[in-house]
């Protein structure tokens, strides 16, 4: 909009005449005068109406309305400024009537504090709305944030961002946790991962990344799964078992070290601590399996898979002795992971393997593939899967694959974990699972 200044631009703009718009937050009358917060991309800025006729616009104006205003720039006095708050040494004593650009329906719970007190189900059924608030708008900074490390991490390895298919003719990780499409009348499966299309670029680019929506039908209702989730995924061509490691553990903290340092007024605002970077510990999942039947009294040794408490416990472990709010799990049973990972050949019961976990829970999976055709031919059909099924997939491998291997991050798990957040749903914007798409799946199944 033509002449429109922003609120953080007022602050060099003492004295002037100024338009602004944005959103009001939070009116408050007291007859001769009256106030309210004005809202926009850079923040939130107090608006003063001081004559009959300017008072009478503000009023009765609904929270959320979107204004255009004009007036004249003020120092807040002394007794009136708020030096914590980033504009709150400044005010716009409007000079005309407000302008409505847009009039809000009145809402359906009060917008008007800092925090929104509210249960998860009512911030979600009202997410268009409580999105504005500062808070949570502040957990997809923090989100917009980690992409742009992540980014930059893949990118300082000189791997090439790739956009891949979503809709897949088969299933890519396994298991039943698949949603069926209809496709045109044939039998498709919106994709588990990007897995298979990063690793049939390998013999293109060698390095790739990729951001790219997975979906899960999760059966069970969690406080850490999504039935559609982000990952960040990577893929790298000629890299062996120990050196993907050293890679996956640089990107990992490549991108929270970038998260952390662009977030950094946010994470103080809400007093969360620093991340711990100290050496990652590498652990065979035997070894932590020892460590947690030792030092926290239960005896998990030879259990397949860890649960939820190991990865709190080893957590706990890898922060206390290590100073490291990261740790590397490897060697999960070969039968335990998808088919494209490679066994240890010193051991093929165990695969070449590994999760990170991040504060308690896991935020990375990822391991050395097989690269050989053959031997991926045997897995898969091992597995009771036809070769038929992958046939593009396969036809990389037919033709050149170098070792190669990659990892996954998950978007929501790790900006959960940077914010101390309780439920991974409030770190997705708009989140599906299994009671909710957009709206309750129980108040679509009455529309039915
Ligand atoms: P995996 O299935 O472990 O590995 O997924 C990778 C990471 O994505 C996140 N994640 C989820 N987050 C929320 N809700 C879910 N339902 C969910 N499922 C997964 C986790 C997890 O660590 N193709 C392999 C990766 C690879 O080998 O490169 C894969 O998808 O943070």
């Amino acid at each position: 909009m033509q002449n429109r200044i922003l609120t953080s631009e007022t602050l060099n703009k003492i004295g002037e005449q100024a338009i602004l718009c944005g959103w009001i937050e939070r009116v408050r009358s007291h007859g001769k005068i009256a106030f309210f917060d004005l809202r926009d991309m850079t923040g939130v800025l107090q608006v003063v109406a001081a004559s009959p006729e300017t008072v009478a616009s503000v009023e009765n104006l609904s929270v959320q309305t979107v204004v255009k205003i004009e007036g004249i720039i003020k120092e807040r006095g002394e007794r009136y400024s708020n030096p914590i708050i980033p504009l709150g040494t400044v005010e716009v004593e409007i000079t005309k009537p407000v302008e409505i650009i847009s009039l809000a329906s009145e809402m359906p719970f009060d917008m008007g504090g800092n925090e929104l007190n509210l249960q998860l189900p009512t911030l979600l059924d009202f997410r268009t709305l409580t999105l504005r608030n500062r808070k949570i708008a502040n957990i997809f900074k923090v989100q917009a944030a980690i992409l742009k490390g992540f980014r930059s991490a893949a990118e300082n390895l000189g791997a090439t961002e790739i956009v891949v298919p979503t809709i897949s003719a088969s299933a890519t990780e396994g298991g039943a946790e698949v949603f069926p499409v209809n496709y045109y009348g044939y039998p498709a499966y919106l994709t588990q991962s990007p897995q298979l299309y990063k690793q049939m670029m390998v013999p293109v680019f060698e390095r790739v990344y990729t951001i790219a929506h997975a979906y899960r039908a999760e059966p069970s209702v969690t406080t850490r799964h999504l039935s559609e989730n982000t990952q960040m995924d990577m893929e790298v061509g000629f890299v062996e078992f120990p050196e993907l490691l050293d890679i996956l553990e640089q990107v990992i903290t490549d991108t929270l070290k970038f998260a952390q340092d662009a977030s950094k007024d946010i994470l103080h605002e809400y007093q969360i601590p620093e991340i711990s970077f100290g050496k990652i510990p590498r652990l065979k999942l035997s070894e932590a399996q020892e460590i947690i039947t030792k030092e926290y009294g239960r005896d998990v040794r030879g259990e397949k898979d860890m649960g939820p408490q190991d990865e709190v416990d080893i957590c706990s472990w890898a922060l206390k002795n290590h100073g490291s709010d990261l740790v590397t799990i490897t060697h999960f049973p070969t039968k335990k992971r998808a088919f494209y990972t490679m066994p240890d050949p010193t051991n093929p019961e165990l695969s070449l393997s590994f999760d990170v976990l991040f504060r308690g829970v896991e935020i990375s999976s990822g391991s050395q593939r097989i690269h050989e055709y053959q031997k991926l031919m045997d897995a898969i059909t091992s597995r009771g899967m036809s070769p038929e099924n992958f046939k593009l997939y396969l036809q990389a491998f037919e033709y050149g694959m170098p070792q190669e291997g990659g990892f996954s991050f998950g978007l929501e798990r790790i900006t959960m974990h940077m914010l101390n957040l309780a439920n991974v749903r409030e770190a997705s914007l708009f989140p599906r699972d299994m009671e909710r798409i957009d709206e309750r799946l129980s108040i679509l199944a009455q529309k039915k």
